[in-house]
């Protein structure tokens, strides 16, 4: 169909969504996400239009749910650091990826979420017009409010002519850092406008760089390395440093120079868990003991209703967002803030300690790395004790299920731990070499594991992609979206479902607020699931290899033949039945 609307000029004259797609290809955006309707037509017809010109577009995924398409984007930004734009329909489609921008926001991973509004015209005054119900249904006052808590930068465009400009400006925005969802909206009209190719200007990256962190005043540096010298029980504790191995190697390097205990607060892993200096994942006891404290990259780095530093004790802040403007309540100490790169801060920060380092600072570091070497040693033993005990028919220990993975992975893969009252059994049993290979998301809205897994393997086909959820998880994941995308795009991830048949994390919450309330009294905490569901089901109509497993002494064979499975190219999903909650 030729929808021009011919403006007699010899320069050629192409509609809006022709831009918009070349524009998108322009910002870097290797893939488009989506989950089309009424409101892509001009977009669907630009795309076999610049397909059939031979013109260079993102690749084009269609996901059956958003949770899959936002997720998916997570993924793909996690491994390559770049943001790829999700296609949804109006307000409806944006209303479905809501949690996954919640995600991403919390993730601190850039993303262009992209909707259509509807058209504004009724009478076909323009190309584009109203032509169907939902038209009529699909227009709120404030779309833009779904999502809005979640979103660094959200635009309505407004015209045609400034498509490449808007499209440069929201990709300016999500990857400077701290990075985040963006969010532009757009009238079928507008898509429809025709406009000379003079006539749209070009914005290209290397005149439009994002910002990013940097280095710290040296003032701050130098007081902060006068504190570690005097220090006689310094901690770290990071949460996300670890996305950028720089300051991976720049956490390792310093706590190892300096005898600084490094703990792992939720989102990633950050240095190599064979690190002399590495302790775990709960500062709790640690907390209160620390004269010196490093908060690096870190949201959440212990619960202050269970645990409290010491009033004299003195805390160093580093992080990429330091005022955490996202969060309405945060006041973790800090003695003094240093915003920028934490890489680059704590090398700064390593150069100064060396150069100062006095014999008797090398002396306690020496104490304090043997002290280090104990409570690792005590740790890793913990750690295989709990795993010795495989479990019942039944009843797998998860401990148990998680330690025999371990053996079956690269160091360069990823898990996706979304095992929820079970993620500890993750990081404690699969301890990772390289950063960010075992990874959470920095939000609380369950489902994207599957969705994550996809897009990250499409970013790195190479590597083994594990997602690790509980049962309430697999549902909110809306696994037959995730198979079907596995399937039809091959890409082949390895699902594991720890079913503990329901939602024990909201069974522990009650017993947390009422540790002898009538809930407990009753056995009765709105926890449980449907029971004898068989999750293999899901996989095998997308035609994933799936299997079900109950017995301990099985966990082996079965995940041996799994992982054999999607290293050859097919998703596999094993469901197994774990420790009841
Ligand atoms: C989208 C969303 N809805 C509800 C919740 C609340 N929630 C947190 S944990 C949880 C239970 C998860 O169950 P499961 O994945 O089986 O893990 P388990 O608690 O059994 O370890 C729920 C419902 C949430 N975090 N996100
Ligand atoms: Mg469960």
């Amino acid at each position: 169909m030729d929808t021009s609307v011919a403006r007699k000029t010899n320069v050629p004259d192409f509609a809006t969504a022709y831009y918009l797609l070349e524009g998108l290809n322009e910002i870097g955006i290797d893939y488009l996400f989506c989950n089309f309707g009424t409101d892509h037509a001009p977009i669907i017809d630009e795309m076999a239009h610049r397909r059939k010109r031979g013109e260079p577009m993102p690749g084009v995924l269609r996901c059956p749910h958003e949770n899959t398409a936002t997720h998916m984007a997570a993924g793909y930004a996690l491994v390559t650091g770049r943001g790829q734009g999700v296609l949804v329909h109006v307000d409806v489609g944006t209303a479905n990826s809501a949690n996954g921008m919640h995600n991403l926001f919390r993730s601190r991973l850039p993303v262009l979420l992209m909707a259509g509004k509807a058209p504004y015209t009724v009478n076909d005054e323009l190309v584009g017009s109203r032509d169907t119900y939902v038209h009529f249904v699909q227009e709120p006052f404030d779309q833009a409010s779904l999502v809005r808590p979640y979103l660094k930068w959200e635009w309505t465009l407004p015209s045609g002519v400034v498509v490449k400009e808007a499209l440069r400006r929201a990709s300016s925005i999500m990857q400077s850092e701290p990075c985040g969802p963006v969010y532009l909206m757009m009238q079928r009209e507008t898509l429809t406008q025709h406009w000379n190719a003079d006539e749209i200007r070009r914005y290209p990256g290397e005149r439009f760089a994002p910002t990013s962190g940097g280095g710290a005043d040296p003032k701050l540096v130098a007081q902060l390395a006068e504190k570690i010298l005097t220090a006689e029980n310094p901690v770290l504790i990071t949460g996300y440093a670890g996305r950028h191995a720089h300051a991976s190697a720049a956490i390792d390097a310093l706590a190892q120079f300096a005898g600084i205990a490094v703990y792992e607060a939720n989102m990633t892993n950050n240095i190599s868990h064979e690190s002399p200096c590495f302790v775990g994942f709960s500062a709790d006891k640690a907390v209160p003991e620390a004269d010196v404290g490093l908060l690096v990259d870190v949201d959440v780095p212990w619960f202050p209703s269970a645990v409290q530093s010491d009033e004299r004790s003195f805390w160093a802040h580093i992080d990429i967002d330091i005022v955490k403007p996202g969060s309405p309540m945060w006041t973790f100490p800090g003695n003094i803030r240093m915003q920028g790169d934490s890489g680059r801060i704590l090398e700064q920060l390593l150069a100064e300690l060396k150069a100062k380092a006095t014999p008797r600072f090398r002396d306690k570091t020496a104490a304090r790395l043997d002290r280090i070497k104990t409570a690792r040693e005590e740790r890793i033993a913990r750690a295989a004790k709990l795993a010795a005990d495989k479990g019942k028919p039944g009843g797998i220990n998860p401990h148990y299920l998680m330690a025999e993975l371990g053996k079956l992975l690269d160091d360069e893969d990823i898990l996706f731990n979304e095992a929820v009252t079970n993620a500890a059994a993750v990081l404690m049993q699969i301890p990772r070499r390289l950063p960010n290979t075992t990874v959470r998301v920095g939000g609380g809205g369950l489902g994207w594991s599957g969705g994550i897994a996809l897009g990250a393997k499409l970013a790195a086909p190479d590597r083994l992609m594990v997602q690790i959820c509980g049962d309430g998880a697999f549902y909110f994941g809306n696994p037959s979206s995730v198979f079907a995308v596995a399937q039809q795009y091959k890409l082949p991830i390895f699902s594991i479902v720890m079913d503990n048949t329901g939602w024990n994390a909201v069974k522990q919450s009650t017993l947390r607020v009422y540790p002898e309330g009538e809930a407990k009294a009753a056995n009765s905490f709105e926890s449980e699931l449907a029971p004898n569901v068989h999750f293999t089901k899901v996989g095998e109509a997308f035609g994933a290899y799936a299997e079900e497993v109950s017995d301990p002494a099985d966990v082996p064979a079965v995940l041996a033949r799994c992982v054999k499975e999607v290293r050859a190219g097919r998703a596999a999903l094993l469901h197994a039945r774990v420790t009841k909650l």
